[in-house]
């Protein structure tokens, strides 16, 4: 009898009720509990009690202890993982045009009104088979930090820790730069390997390279950007519920990025000071010097490596 009434309640309520929960295998590029893991980790948490039984998300942890930085787009795009939370600049190697992303002069907010996050997805679906949910870190612009002091905005003669995001604006201002994932900066500065790296203005405490940074640059270039992607053929096999509350939660999470990362930004310029970096910092012609020759650089490389959809997105991220 009991049985009798579950059914019918079920065939009622359609096929969607009969739909099992979903569990989906996530993994952050960055190592967990860093400054760029925690908005994810944030999500994580809040999906797993807001979206029981419809969608869990198993967090398999981050960083290179789950696989290699510089692989995590290929494992999403294959389906090896189910949800990423990554930089495009970690996944050049699937499509080079996911680096665009940094140079958002707009917010994620403002990106979702104008057509650019809808482009974005056009681009994510068809070139790396991944679904662009949303953004967990914006607000935090990138730095240069070094171990020598500079006196004009220029890099010449300087080895700097790099991925794509500072390729194109190192080579410019005359650095030479030198690849690798976060997790090897810090042994890079102890061995004098590199005289500096690149990082947003937030997290450089995480990974301990407070203990061999002398100075920070100022001002800082373009919009850290971290976001939260789904293999899009595992996307596309959820219903519209379970979708929907993964949306719903992402809402939650970019709805709080103002505060949280305005206040995080302001914490760590103090955290830096009382750290004893010094800040070498260029006003007037130079600071415009050095911030347009980041903004040309960046779009420069970018629309070179994609000339299809570069000059779109440069238009579409750029305040009008
Ligand atoms: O490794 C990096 O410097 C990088 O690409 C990045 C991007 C966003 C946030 C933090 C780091």
């Amino acid at each position: 009898m009991k049985k009798l009434v579950i059914a019918a309640a079920l065939a009622a309520a359609g096929p969607a009720a009969l739909a099992q929960e979903v569990t989906l295998r996530g993994v952050s590029a960055f190592p967990e509990k860093n400054f760029q893991s925690a908005g994810f980790e944030r999500f994580i948490q809040r999906v797993n009690a807001e979206c029981k039984g419809q969608v869990q998300i198993n967090y398999l942890g981050g960083g290179p202890k789950v696989m290699p930085t510089l692989e995590v787009g290929k494992a999403l795009q294959s389906g090896v993982i189910d949800m990423l939370n990554s930089p495009g600049s970690f996944y050049t190697n699937v499509f080079p045009e996911s680096d665009a992303l940094k140079m958002g002069q707009i917010g994620i907010a403002e990106q979702r009104k104008n057509g650019a996050f809808a482009y974005i997805n056009e681009i994510w679906n068809k070139k790396g088979n991944m679904y662009y949910l949303g953004r967990a870190v914006e607000g935090t612009p990138f730095h240069v930090y070094l171990t020598k002091k500079i006196d004009k905005p220029e890099l010449n003669g300087l080895r700097l820790r790099s991925v794509s995001v500072y390729q194109d604006f190192f080579v410019t201002s005359g650095a030479t730069p030198i690849t690798m994932p976060p997790t090897d900066v810090f042994t890079a500065l102890e061995r004098g390997v590199v005289d500096g790296y690149g990082w947003p203005i937030t997290g450089i405490f995480d990974l301990g390279w407070d203990k061999h940074t002398k100075f920070r640059v100022d001002p800082g270039f373009y919009n850290a950007e971290v976001s939260v992607l789904v293999n899009l053929t595992k996307w596309r096999s959820l219903t519209d519920a379970q979708r929907g509350c993964l949306e719903k939660q992402m809402a939650w999470l970019e709805a709080q990025h103002a505060e949280v990362y305005g206040k995080a930004v302001a914490e760590e310029i103090k955290r830096q000071e009382a750290a004893g970096i010094q800040v070498i910092k260029f006003e007037g012609p130079q600071a415009k010097q050095w911030s347009d020759r980041a903004v040309e650089a960046g779009w420069a490389g970018i629309i070179k490596n994609s000339p299809d959809t570069g000059p779109r997105l440069r238009q579409l991220l750029s305040k009008q």
